[in-house]
């Protein structure tokens, strides 16, 4: 109710009321439960209580018109079940503007963080991004894309954890909100998670005995559930510390190790990661370097042997990795070409070998040992190491 006074230039005033329609208007339409909104409240009787009601809850907010019957009342949408709400306000004085629809809508869904692809527990913790206004989150996983039999969780938390997993399932997991009254919005997009908690298995393999400084150390590495993710070959040289020497991301192939401490026991293994986290190592492989030629040489031979076979002796060394064998060379009347005669299994650092040796013919006869070791070094091929002259045909004599 306002009064118009209308008064002319000589001071003579009339007086009469007129009723403006009161009316409100709301800032926004929609909204969540507990969000601030604002009402603007026109025509109302100046300077008197005016209330918002929030329709089917009875909930009431307050504010007092100004001399111009404008009130700007601030509200909050109360803990009501999410649906449309009609609006109104009134004054002290009876006057009630028109009905407004506002709809309480739940709250947006989080985004998951975490986790997604591969875990190697069967305990996961799940994590997602807080809601504004959220009182509680509803978490639901199954093993079925499209959730027919979800595993339910509430909490008040942005991550929860989920136990009793099973090795080698897959999980799709997703969450919604829960406003203060309860209502549940859309669950969120889902992320998955496969459970891997088995370690790697692999091998690793190589000479046991090289004589070149650059070799190979291959592997083989497999994995269940996730795959493999990364090798890494780790050495020691002479039992000091491992140290890595290089990675790959192949579950099978070579590495090429160069050994730059020279000679020595050199071991190695390899530790293996799947996608999951998990690790598994080999078993220890040892490689000696041996870069040291052997040497084996034939005793001192009587300078005239009288029988077709008799013994040759032939001494063997090496260090590091032992003797392998021993090779016989013999020429006869100062040939130029060395005759192989016969190869002798040789083992140890130090070897004495016997052999008996079969002259086809007389002559003067030359020979040279050759020796190898296990990790392939040949003794330097060289001159005539012992000689004897064969003569088993006795003198004859005429007169
Ligand atoms: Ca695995
Ligand atoms: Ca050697
Ligand atoms: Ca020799």
């Amino acid at each position: 109710m306002h009064d118009i006074v209308a008064i002319d230039r000589d001071g003579h005033w009339a007086l009469t009321n007129y009723i403006v329609l009161p009316h409100i208007e709301l800032n926004r339409s929609t909204g969540h439960v507990g969000d601030r909104f604002t009402v603007y409240a026109h025509g109302f009787s100046p300077t008197v209580p005016v209330t918002l009601v929030w329709d089917g809850v009875s909930t009431q907010f307050y504010s007092i018109t100004d001399n111009r019957g404008f009130a700007c009342i601030e509200a909050v949408v109360p803990p009501v079940s999410s649906g449309t709400y009609q609006v109104y306000a009134y004054d002290r004085w009876g006057e009630t503007s028109q009905t407004l629809n506002f709809t309480v809508i739940p709250l947006y869904p989080p985004v998951l963080i975490h986790p997604e692809g591969y875990i190697n527990t069967t305990a996961a913790t799940l994590g997602w991004t807080s809601v504004e206004g959220a009182a509680g989150y509803l978490v639901a996983y199954d093993t079925d894309p499209n959730f027919p039999n979800p595993q339910n969780v509430t909490t008040n938390n942005i991550t929860t954890v989920i136990s009793g997993l099973t090795n080698g399932m897959k999980y799709y997991w997703h969450v919604s909100s829960l406003d203060i009254a309860g209502n549940q919005g859309e669950f969120s997009l889902p992320l998955n998670f496969t459970v891997d908690t088995d370690a790697p298995n692999s091998t690793i393999s190589g000479e046991p005995y090289v004589r070149d400084p650059r070799f190979t150390i291959v592997y083989n590495a497999t994995d269940t559930v996730s795959g493999v993710e990364a090798v890494s070959l780790y050495y020691a040289y002479n039992g000091t510390n491992y140290t890595m020497y290089a990675t790959s991301n192949l579950a099978s192939g070579a590495f090429a190790f160069d050994a730059l401490y020279g000679e020595g026991v050199y071991s190695f293994y390899i530790v293996v990661a799947d996608r999951a986290g998990n690790r598994g190592s080999s078993s220890v492989l040892n490689v000696l370097l041996d870069m040291s030629a052997p040497w084996s040489y034939v005793l001192p031979l009587p300078a005239v042997v009288n029988t077709t076979s008799f013994n040759i002796t032939i001494v063997s060394e090496d260090t590091l990795s032992g003797m392998k064998d021993v090779r016989l060379y013999y020429s006869v009347d100062g040939g130029l070409t060395w005759e192989y005669y016969n190869t002798y299994i040789v083992g140890g650092y130090n070897a004495t070998t016997t052999v008996l040796f079969n002259a086809t013919h007389e002559g003067t006869y030359q020979f040279v040992a050759i020796g190898e070791d296990l990790a392939g070094n040949i003794d330097p091929a060289g001159v005539a190491e012992a000689f004897t002259t064969v003569d088993w045909i006795p003198p004859s004599a005429s007169v």
